[in-house]
C-alpha cells in the first residue's frame, strides 16, 4: 500500500510546479507527468501539499465542532403513601435525579483532539424520576471527555470563550445537566398537607461547541520552511521530528522538552514553516500560528543561506501581525541557523543587520552556539 503511494507521488507530484492530476494511479502508472499535462490540459488542480503530509495531518486535530446535549433532569414524584394501616399516609414522592453533565478533563498524555473528530453528537443521559417512599431518582451519567492541555472551549454561536483546560485532571462542565425536580414531599406544610404536585426536571442544555487546541509551550520556533527548526528541536530535546531538505517537511506542530542546567527544563514547539503571503492562504497558511499564541518567547529562525536575512524576519513579523497583532508583543529572539556555512566576516555583516534585536548564531549540525541559545532563552523566560 505504502509503495503504491510512493509510486503515485513519484509519478504524479512534481514539487517544482506543484500540480497533480485527478486520475486513478493504478490505471496509469507508467505515464510521466509531462505527458499527462500535454494529453489533457485543464484536468489539473493545484495540490496544496504532498500526499504523505495530507495523511499525516489527519492525525493531528486541533479544532473540532461538536453538538452537545446534557441530560434533562428527572421529574419529582407526586406519590402519596398508601399502606394497610396508613390509608392517608401523606405525600412521599421523592426528587428526580440530575441530568448528566458533559465535562472536559485535562489529560497531559494527550496532544490532539483526533478522538473527538468523528464524535459529532454527544448526548448525556437523563436523570430518572423520583419515586415512592421518598426515593431519589438516579442521576444521569456524566460524560467525561479527556482533552489535551491547552484546549479552549468556545460557544460556536457566540464565539465566547467558556474556559480553558491547562492542567492535568482539571475538569470543567461544558454543558450542565438539568436539575432534578423536587418531589411532593417537599411541598408539605401545616396548612397544605396533600400537595398534589411536584416539580418537573429542569431542561437540558444543548448547543454546538468548539474545542480548539493551542499547544502550551514556552518557546515557539518561527521561520520559513527549511530554516532548520525541526533540526534544532531534535538537537536540544528528545523529540524526533522529520527533517529533510525540502520545504514543508513539518506539517503538524512538534513539541520537545529541552533540558537545562540543574534538572530544569522548558518546552519548545516547532510549528510548520510560514511563507510570504501565508495570511492569504499560501503554503500551509497561518492556522498553525494559534499554537504560538500561548508561548512566552518566539524564536525566529533565519537560515545563514537566506538571500536577505533582515527581510526574511520582517516578512515573518508581518505574517504574524496579520494573524494576531498581539503576537508582536511577545518577547522575541533571533537565531541565525546553519552558521556552519558562515565565516567570521559574514557573521559580522549579518550581526550588523540585526543590531537592534537580540540575536545569536547557531549550528544544529556542529553544535555551535546551542548552549548560548539555551542560556539566552532561559534568561528571557525568567526575566
Ligand atoms: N548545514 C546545516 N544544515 C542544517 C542545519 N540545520 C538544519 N540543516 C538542514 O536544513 C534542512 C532543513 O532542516 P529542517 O530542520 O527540516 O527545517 P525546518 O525549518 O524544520 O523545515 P520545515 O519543516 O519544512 O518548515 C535539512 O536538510 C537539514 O539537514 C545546520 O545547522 N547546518
Ligand atoms: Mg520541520
Amino acid at each position: 500500500m505504502f509503495e503504491m503511494f510512493e509510486m503515485f507521488e513519484e509519478q504524479f507530484l512534481n514539487p517544482s510546479n506543484n500540480i497533480s492530476k485527478i486520475v486513478n494511479p493504478l490505471f496509469e502508472p507508467k505515464k510521466s507527468l509531462s505527458s499527462i499535462v500535454s494529453d489533457s490540459p485543464g484536468l489539473y488542480v493545484p495540490l496544496r501539499q504532498p500526499i504523505k503530509g495530507a495523511m499525516a495531518e489527519t492525525n493531528f486535530v486541533d479544532y473540532v465542532k461538536i453538538m452537545c446535549r446534557s441530560g434533562h433532569g428527572g421529574a419529582g414524584s407526586k406519590h402519596f403513601r398508601r399502606e394497610k394501616f396508613a390509608a392517608k399516609g401523606g405525600p412521599d414522592g421523592g426528587d428526580g435525579g440530575r441530568g448528566g453533565h458533559i465535562i472536559l478533563r485535562g489529560n497531559s498524555q494527550m496532544w490532539t483532539l483526533l478522538h473527538l473528530k468523528y464524535r459529532k453528537h454527544i448526548f448525556a443521559e437523563w436523570g430518572e424520576s423520583g419515586g415512592a417512599s421518598r426515593s431519589h431518582g438516579k442521576d444521569g451519567e456524566d460524560i467525561i471527555l479527556d482533552v489535551p492541555l491547552g484546549t479552549v472551549a468556545k460557544d460556536a454561536e457566540t464565539g465566547v470563550v467558556l474556559f480553558e483546560i491547562t492542567e492535568h485532571d482539571q475538569t470543567n462542565i461544558l454543558v450542565k445537566g438539568g436539575r432534578g425536580g423536587l418531589g411532593n414531599v417537599n411541598f408539605k406544610s401545616a396548612t397544605h398537607q396533600t400537595p398534589r404536585y411536584a416539580q418537573p426536571g429542569e431542561d437540558e442544555e444543548e448547543g454546538w461547541k468548539i474545542l480548539e487546541l493551542k499547544i502550551l509551550a514556552d518557546v515557539g520556533l518561527v521561520g520559513f520552511p527549511n530554516a532548520g527548526k525541526s533540526t534544532l528541536l531534535s538537537v536540544v530535546s528528545a523529540a524526533k521530528p522529520e527533517i529533510a531538505d525540502y520545504p514543508f517537511t513539518t506539517l503538524v506542530p512538534n513539541l520537545g522538552i529541552v533540558g537545562y542546567r540543574d534538572n530544569q527544563s522548558f518546552v519548545m514547539a516547532d510549528i510548520p514553516g510560514i511563507i510570504e503571503g501565508a495570511h492569504e492562504g499560501r503554503g500551509l497558511g497561518l492556522r498553525f500560528l494559534r499554537h504560538i499564541e500561548r508561548n512566552s518567547i518566539l524564536l525566529f529562525m533565519i537560515p545563514a543561506d537566506s538571500k536577505n536575512h533582515r527581510k526574511e524576519l520582517d516578512i515573518l513579523l508581518n505574517e504574524l501581525d496579520m494573524f494576531n497583532p498581539e503576537l508582536l508583543d511577545k518577547q522575541r529572539f533571533v537565531a541565525i541557523t546553519k552558521s556552519d556555512m558562515l565565516d567570521k566576516e559574514l557573521i559580522q555583516e549579518i550581526s550588523h543587520e540585526f543590531k537592534d534585536i537580540p540575536h545569536t548564531f547557531i549550528s544544529s549540525v556542529s553544535g555551535y552556539g546551542i548552549v548560548t541559545l539555551k542560556d539566552e532563552i532561559w534568561k528571557l523566560l525568567n526575566s
